[in-house]
């Protein structure tokens, strides 16, 4: 790999406040982020992990004691906390930093928190751009964590080689409401705080959702119980975890061909709608359109025709 930014000392190790910078860089400036990540090309083979969960399912505990296991095993661990509720970046989500905490002074663990601002272009082009430049850095293991189980969750996972859903006992009702959406994003179902009461329930409400939706898979989820906060069941949760990156190895193409389909859209999304905005904010027919419509002479659909009228996006072939 090529590295002019200092991230990787001599010695091999991560220069911490140098890898930061560059993700600050990354996350501000676009055009300087798709410089820096095409000139990196990286064939590491970093494993992607994705946690997910409704607030407060512990997350954050369990991330916790993954690092622990990895660090075990030898791995280099980084992990990005998202929250997207979060206008802070850069700095700490600070539960997750204090329950993460003992990994502080481990040069081979690096932690960062990204909020909604910052990251132009939204979330999920951002943690891709993050995870990415990650894997230029050798790290093992990358893991993702964010709260909810919304779209930009769901998008933000899409970088992920696997998904743990994390879930608590006592949200049968809730786990109903998600059913279809579950399935769409969970790899592995994690039954947390699986010390308290109702996790028959929840774990009956999840066989059944499994059962019903069996014939469509290809990966039968497994379910994982734990309780974070004392490293129970963390080991069985890594074991699991192997299993599927075997399984993702094995079929890579399947995996990742609709991914990548999906995010190339994204970027091309992102990319024509930035350009031509910017075309469009410099120009003084965007204030008069405005005035028109304040006067009540134009309404929006009629500008809509003239944006038709006046855009004409057409691709080039490189050797025309
Ligand atoms: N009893 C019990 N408590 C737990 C367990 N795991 C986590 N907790 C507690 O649940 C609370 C939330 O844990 P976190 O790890 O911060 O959860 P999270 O999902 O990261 O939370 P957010 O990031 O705020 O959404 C903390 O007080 C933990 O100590 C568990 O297995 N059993
Ligand atoms: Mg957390």
């Amino acid at each position: 790999m090529r590295d002019d930014s200092g991230v990787l000392k001599n010695d091999g190790t991560i220069n911490h406040r140098k890898l930061g910078r560059l993700i600050s860089t990354i996350e501000h400036d676009r055009q300087r982020a798709t410089e820096l990540l095409a000139s990196m090309v990286s064939d590491y083979p970093s494993i992607v992990i994705g946690i997910t969960g409704p607030p407060g399912a512990g997350k954050s505990s369990l991330t916790d004691g993954l690092i622990v296991e990895y660090r075990k095993a030898g791995k280099r661990v980084a992990v990005i906390a998202v929250d997207p509720s979060s206008p802070f970046s850069g700095g700490a989500i600070l539960g997750d930093r204090i329950r993460m905490s003992s990994h502080n002074t481990d040069p081979e663990v690096f932690i960062r928190s990204m909020g909604s601002r910052g990251s132009l272009g939204g979330l999920a082009p951002a943690s891709m751009d993050v995870v990415s430049l990650l894997r230029n850095f050798n790290f093992d293991i990358i893991i993702i964590e964010t709260v909810g189980v919304g779209q930009s969750e769901i998008d933000v996972m899409k970088a992920a080689d696997t998904v743990l859903l994390v879930l608590v006992p006592g949200m049968g009702d809730d786990v109903q409401a998600l059913k279809a959406g579950i399935m769409e994003i969970a790899d592995i179902f994690v039954v947390n705080k699986a010390d308290k009461d109702g996790r028959e329930r929840l774990l009956a409400e999840l066989q059944m959702i499994i059962e019903l939706n069996r014939r469509q898979l290809d990966w039968i989820p497994p379910i994982v119980e734990t309780v974070a906060t004392e490293r129970k069941g963390v080991a069985s949760l890594v074991e699991q975890m192997s299993q599927r990156a075997d399984f993702v190895k094995k079929n890579r193409d399947t995996i990742w061909r609709p991914r990548v389909e999906s995010q190339i859209m994204q970027m091309m999304q992102e990319k024509t709608g930035s350009d031509i905005l910017a075309i469009f904010k410099g120009h003084s027919i965007f204030n008069d359109w405005i005035e028109r419509i304040l006067s009540g002479e134009l309404n929006l659909y009629q500008v809509l025709q003239k944006i038709e009228s006046h855009l004409k996006i057409s691709w080039r072939d490189e050797n025309e």
